[in-house]
């Protein structure tokens, strides 16, 4: 397949940080080895486009990974940061930014009476995992296959999104005996996660889970599944996480608690909440969080935790949101315009596909639905999908350089965007159909 996914200050600019970074990437999934081709390295972004250092401009369903949901650069969030920046940058004390934020989050999510700030989403999941074995005592963890929550030990086990994309599952450097300490489930399948709980002999400190899976393309929780992830937790004394790193601020005001009614113990949050800079969080009862250090024997620490710049983003994007649903009344809207074009320019082409969308999250699978597990996301077209990819890209549309990944919708993505959108997926999928003709 012809390199066509790059011009040549791209190239030449990947070929100099091939020599400086692994891959020439600072994460994995970026460098585009599952679709093929270079990179193309990014000059500018703004609204619902990104520009590369060639001039090409593509209408970008990345959105950085989910922070974007505002749209690259929103105004309200550059000014924020300037004004932030006057009065310094990194201070590794306390102001008044983290109290701010942290009462926003409480406000749209209840249930997190209490937090910790991080920079990343990773930091979030792996302490919240040390709390749940902290406080109860408990051993194991249970997580979903094809689930991803960052690149913790712990997690890197049959994960999703860059392991799955690299199938990379069981990371070299993962010892054997972090590996024994994480079961794995089959995510909407309830009786694999009892199996879990009855071959542990109960020892379960916590069942991680994305309430709705963005990590294996999307897929929702079937009803019931979430549920009774929350019975099995009680009953056995395992707490429950819900990992909102990618769900927390897109899919419902409050996350997916708020949008399925279903209350977990500890929640991970990330991306939305830092509005483009680095920024997790991890939450829920005062009378869990306070075992945290300094006030708890659980230790997790971080030089820039509540960095003032990133609290700044964060605030500014959260009021930009709102705290009614009026932005996800609108989100839903644009979600479901986009899932329109997608079945109707792949009906004309004659191209399967499965498409699940929750709100602002919409997963392409080319296949014929349901997909439903991450057995049958794995029976997808993969080859198909670099084709599908780099025929977007060519039309000037990005969505992620891998299928296990998420496509996202966001406010700057208005009519006249979803209808060079519509076009772009038109020109993609007949470009599928004839190598599915002539392969
Ligand atoms: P970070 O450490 O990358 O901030 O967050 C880890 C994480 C935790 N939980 C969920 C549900 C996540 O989706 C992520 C990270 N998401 C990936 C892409 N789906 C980040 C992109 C990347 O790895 O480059």
């Amino acid at each position: 397949m012809t390199d066509n996914t790059a011009g040549p200050l791209s190239r030449s600019l990947f070929a100099r940080a091939q020599t400086l970074m692994p891959g020439g990437v600072n994460s994995p999934v970026r460098a585009f080895r599952a679709v093929g081709g270079t990179p193309f390295f990014v000059a500018s972004a703004q609204g619902a486009h990104l520009t590369d250092v060639d001039g090409n401009r593509y209408i970008d369903f990345v959105q950085s990974w989910g922070p974007m949901i505002l749209g690259h650069a929103p105004a309200c969030v550059r000014e924020a940061i300037c004004r932030a920046t006057e009065t310094g940058t990194s201070f590794g004390a306390p102001h008044e930014g983290e109290i701010a934020l942290a009462e926003e989050v409480s406000r749209r999510m209840p249930h997190i009476e209490m937090l910790r700030l991080v920079s990343s989403g990773t930091e979030a999941t792996m302490s919240a995992i040390r709390l749940a074995r902290g406080v109860t005592g408990k051993t194991h963890i249970v997580k979903f296959e094809g689930c991803y929550h960052g690149h913790a030990d712990a997690f890197l086990i049959r994960a999703g999104s860059g392991a799955a994309t690299l199938s990379i599952p069981d990371s070299p450097g993962v010892t054997p005996g972090t590996a024994a300490g994480t079961c794995h489930a089959d995510y909407n399948d309830l009786d694999s996660v009892a199996r879990c709980f009855a071959e542990t002999d109960g020892d379960v400190a916590a069942v991680i889970v994305e309430p709705v899976a963005g990590n294996m393309g999307c897929v929702p929780p079937v009803p019931g599944f979430l549920e009774g992830l929350r019975a099995l937790c009680t009953e056995h004394g395992a707490l429950l996480i819900f990992d909102e790193v990618i769900t927390g601020f897109r899919i419902a005001k409050g996350g997916a608690a708020e949008r399925y009614g279903v209350t977990p113990d500890l929640t991970t949050i990330g991306k939305i909440l830092g509005g483009g800079l680095p920024m997790g969080a991890y939450g829920g009862s005062r009378d869990l969080m306070r075992h945290m250090a300094p006030s708890g024997a659980v230790y997790q620490a971080g030089t820039l935790s509540g960095n003032p710049l990133a609290t700044a983003a964060g605030l500014a994007t959260l009021r930009a949101i709102g705290d009614d649903d009026t932005f996800y009344e609108r989100l839903e809207t644009t979600g479901a315009a986009l899932e329109a074009i997608v079945s109707e320019t792949a009906q004309a082409h004659g191209i399967p596909v499965a498409l699940n969308r929750v709100g602002s999250m919409l997963g392409l699978f080319l296949r014929q639905g349901p997909v439903r597990t991450w057995q049958d996301v794995r029976q997808s077209d993969a080859a198909g999908f670099s084709v599908l990819f780099r025929a977007l890209l060519q039309a000037g549309v990005y969505i992620a350089p891998s299928p296990f990944e998420t496509i996202f919708v966001g406010s700057a993505h208005d009519a006249p965007i979803l209808d060079a959108t519509r076009a772009a997926f038109d020109q993609a999928f007949a470009a599928l159909a004839r190598t599915r003709k002539d392969p």
